[in-house]
């Protein structure tokens, strides 16, 4: 028993199994939990105000506690084109995997049209025998699929090809990613139906923006996995996210997820839109550049404990946090505590899924001195998550999009928490 309580890696991480074994927990372990527990206050035997009248009446759309005020996104408006911006979701803020509707990042060129579903529409077309229109309520009569997917924008954590470490916190850092279930109707049902000619290949998806947002797609991706989504989490898709049609791209770079579709245009090839020409194609150190870089390729972060955090004195403490590939599905997140000399292989959280998020777990006795603390990612093809420094080797000083690599966090004695490169 006592050797479970053994270090299996530096600067005090411990086995992952110790938080799923009770009798550990109570028995071994309490020389190290009690140091948690001993800082509750004594109970009060005075009753809570909120225990002496009923408490408030039902309401007709549930919203978060008001203690949880500053659980929110975090905007960044473009002042020189309305519209156009960011939100980034607060993942140092939330556990699990699923992002709360209300908390999705929001990516917008041209703002949040506000659509009549009874006047939208979807139309297939060009190399197709049969153009297809579909009201929204004709594609709720097909059958759905759900998946659990996340959706991250291919300038997610771009903060990290500045020279100096950005000091935010996680979520305004790596929080342009989200993860939900999506359900709605397979691409290909839609597809197969307008009977696309031999030649297509690509097609363009067009939203319902001011800005209609067009992106092309090749056809092997959209008769794969790809959806026109309905539903986000249960729920019809909110306006932030697409409200009433989304296509879903599985894994791939947000931008394809056009958000209102309202048109699918079957070509021979691309048709080199703004998003793919002027953004998202990126110079190599060769002096070739990367373009239709769709795969967002697996990253990990540890979301707890992170900068914004206070580490309240040394002792038990549990580390956790996200990782996710556009590849598949994560078969290992390994985690160090001493700045990377040595690794321990951190407990995952079923269900593991495919193109989804992951979190990872893995308990630590902080000694309450200074140290780093980092995550790294493997995903089921064998890809794992670079350091920094091979990132920047293949890819150059001067990426703007696909920032993937370890993420360190530095644990300073007096408990405060910042990003370094380590
Ligand atoms: N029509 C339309 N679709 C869009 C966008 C847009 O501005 N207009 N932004 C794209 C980008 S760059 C990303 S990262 C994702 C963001 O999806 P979200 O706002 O639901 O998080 O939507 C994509 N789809
Ligand atoms: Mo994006």
């Amino acid at each position: 028993m006592e050797n479970q309580l053994e270090p299996v890696a530096g600067g005090g991480l411990l086995d992952r199994r110790l938080f799923l074994k009770r009798g550990l927990v109570f028995s071994a372990a309490t020389a190290v939990s009690l140091q948690v527990f001993a800082k509750v206050k004594p109970f009060d035997s005075n009753l809570p105000a909120w225990m002496l009248k009923p408490g408030e009446p039902f309401s007709n759309y549930g919203e978060p506690s008001p203690y949880e005020k500053s659980t929110i996104r975090w905007k960044m408006e473009n002042s020189m084109a309305p519209g156009n911006g960011v939100s980034w979701t607060p993942l140092h803020d939330l556990e699990g995997t699923i992002t709360p509707n209300g908390l999705h990042f929001e990516r917008h060129h041209n703002g949040v049209p506000e659509i009549d579903p009874k006047r939208h529409q979807l139309l297939i077309h060009g190399l197709v025998e049969k153009p297809l229109m579909f009201s929204v309520d004709s594609l709720l009569r097909y059958p759905m699929r759900s998946l659990f997917c996340f959706i991250e924008c291919g300038g997610n954590s771009n903060a990290g090809w500045r020279s100096k470490p950005i000091q935010t916190q996680a979520g305004y850092f790596h929080g342009m990613a989200s993860c939900s279930e999506w359900t709605g109707v397979p691409l290909s049902v839609l597809l197969h139906e307008a009977r696309i000619k031999a030649v297509g290949k690509w097609l363009i998806a067009e939203g319902a923006d001011a800005a209609a947002m067009n992106v092309s797609i090749p056809l092997e991706k959209a008769l794969d996995d790809c959806i026109v989504a309905v539903y986000q989490n249960g729920e019809r898709i909110r306006p932030e996210n697409g409200y009433p049609l989304r296509l879903l791209v599985p894994g791939w770079e947000g931008v394809l997820n056009v958000k209102w579709l309202r048109r699918l245009h079957i070509t021979t090839r691309p048709s080199m839109t703004r998003n793919e020409t002027s953004k998202y194609t990126e110079l190599l150190p060769s002096g070739k550049a990367r373009q239709f870089s769709f795969f967002m390729d697996a990253k990990s972060l540890i979301t707890s404990p992170s900068p914004g955090y206070k580490m309240d004195g040394s002792g038990l403490y549990q580390i956790t946090g996200l990782a996710w590939s556009g590849r598949g599905k994560i078969s290992k997140v390994e985690v160090s505590a001493d700045g990377g000399n040595s690794w321990a292989e951190a407990q995952l959280q079923e269900p593991v899924l495919s193109k989804c998020f992951t979190r990872f777990r893995i308990p630590w006795q902080w000694q309450g001195k200074d140290i780093i603390i980092m995550s790294r990612a493997v995903d089921e093809t064998g890809y794992q998550q670079p350091s920094r420094k091979m990132l920047i080797a293949q890819r150059g000083k001067h990426g703007y999009f696909h920032y993937n690599a370890i993420v360190s966090w530095k644990v300073a004695a007096d408990g405060g928490i910042s990003h370094v490169y380590a």
